[in-house]
């Protein structure tokens, strides 16, 4: 049986990332951890979305080495090639070419409303190209390709799914069940990590101002220590979850997600520390939880034939699940045989 195959018994899970940096701890907390503890209960396919890495622009070398890192990082962080499916978009031309259609049956009002499109064509006023705006249709298309049933997302993403889910009733009603209707698919902590420097921004990894608002899952034991060392706090001297302390709280947050505490035992922990000690025992226990991360990390990366034979596979068994799709698609819209 196909890896990643639909199962009487097990839903289908999609996702992907770009690879637009290197992750963050808040992708980590927020998106990749959840990845990781679904695949038992689903068939999950997770996509290296480096097609949607082109909206905006990208040196070709550094684009080719962040999605072959984030891949690799999946495989650290524990992405089990023989349970799930781990693979870059472009070496699926089904993606592009079911978005192909699917453009076809999305109207320009609807992506006109995407508040993602408008913030991106806000920061990147120099270049508004059409696939900025047609980025939702291509989400889309990746996720009806595979009959996914439950998508992984963050809120950020909410309506980009609305959207994906309206696409596909819209062409379900014109031709037949073909797409089952992706529902989202919310982790059960949800995490919202924040910058470090400016606790009411999020933490974002392909942040450019100040390296010190983001720690990146191949930050070393130092530079994530630094960063912690740096990160800003809140007047008082109390460790304790407070919406008036919201650089306390993303740390107590951080520290809760890393070693699995939940928020009352994180706060008691630090009852009576000092916020100098707190974040250094944050940093430290960071550093603890990507350290088997990296180690691994750096293995995968060093064998080359190892990681590119895993890629090629896993393409592969990509390619053949979306031609069945396509192949359906094809047919219903009257394209020739
Ligand atoms: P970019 O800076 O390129 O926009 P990003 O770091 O904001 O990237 P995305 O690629 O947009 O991240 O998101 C990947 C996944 O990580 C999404 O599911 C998103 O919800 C999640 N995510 C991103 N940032 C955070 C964060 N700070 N805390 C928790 N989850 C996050
Ligand atoms: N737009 C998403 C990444 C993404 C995605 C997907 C997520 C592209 N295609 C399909 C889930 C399903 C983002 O920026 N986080």
């Amino acid at each position: 049986m196909l890896l990643a195959e639909k199962t009487a018994e097990k839903k289908i899970i999609f996702s992907g990332m770009q690879p637009t940096g290197i992750p963050s701890l808040g992708n980590y907390l927020g998106a990749l951890k959840n990845w990781v503890s679904l695949q038992d209960e689903y068939r999950c396919i997770y996509c290296v979305v480096d097609m949607h890495a082109l909206t905006i622009r990208q040196d070709p070398a550094a684009l080719r080495a962040k999605a072959r890192e984030l891949l690799a990082l999946c495989l650290a962080m524990g992405i089990d090639p023989e349970k799930s499916l781990l693979y870059f978009q472009s070496h699926v031309p089904g993606h592009a070419e079911l978005a192909w259609i699917l453009n076809c049956f999305t109207y320009m009002g609807e992506l006109n409303r995407m508040t993602q499109y408008k913030d991106k064509s806000l920061k990147h006023a120099d270049n508004v190209n059409a696939g900025l705006f047609t980025y939702p249709v291509l989400m889309a298309a990746d996720i009806l390709l595979y009959g996914a049933d439950l998508v992984p997302i963050g809120d950020d993403q909410r309506q980009h799914l609305e959207l994906c889910r309206d696409i596909a009733i819209r062409f379900n009603h014109m031709y037949g069940d073909v797409f089952p209707v992706p529902e989202a698919y919310y982790g059960k902590v949800g995490a919202r990590i924040m910058s470090l420097q400016e606790p009411e921004k999020k933490m974002s990894k392909s942040e450019s101002e100040n390296p010190n608002n983001v720690v990146y899952l191949l930050d070393r034991p130092d530079t994530v220590l630094s960063k912690f060392k740096k990160a800003v706090t809140d007047s008082g001297s109390e460790v304790r979850f407070d919406p008036d302390k919201p650089g306390i709280s993303n740390l107590l947050t951080i520290y809760a997600a890393v070693t699995g505490a939940d928020a009352a035992q994180a706060e008691r922990e630090f009852a009576g520390s000092g916020y100098s000690d707190f974040k250094r025992r944050v940093g430290e226990a960071v550093v603890e939880s990507l350290r088997p991360i990296q180690t691994r990390f750096d293995a995968l990366i060093r064998d080359k034939e190892a990681l590119d034979g895993l890629i090629k596979t896993h393409a592969e068994r990509a390619n053949a699940l979306a031609g069945r799709m396509l192949r359906k698609v094809k047919k219903k819209i009257g394209y020739p045989i």
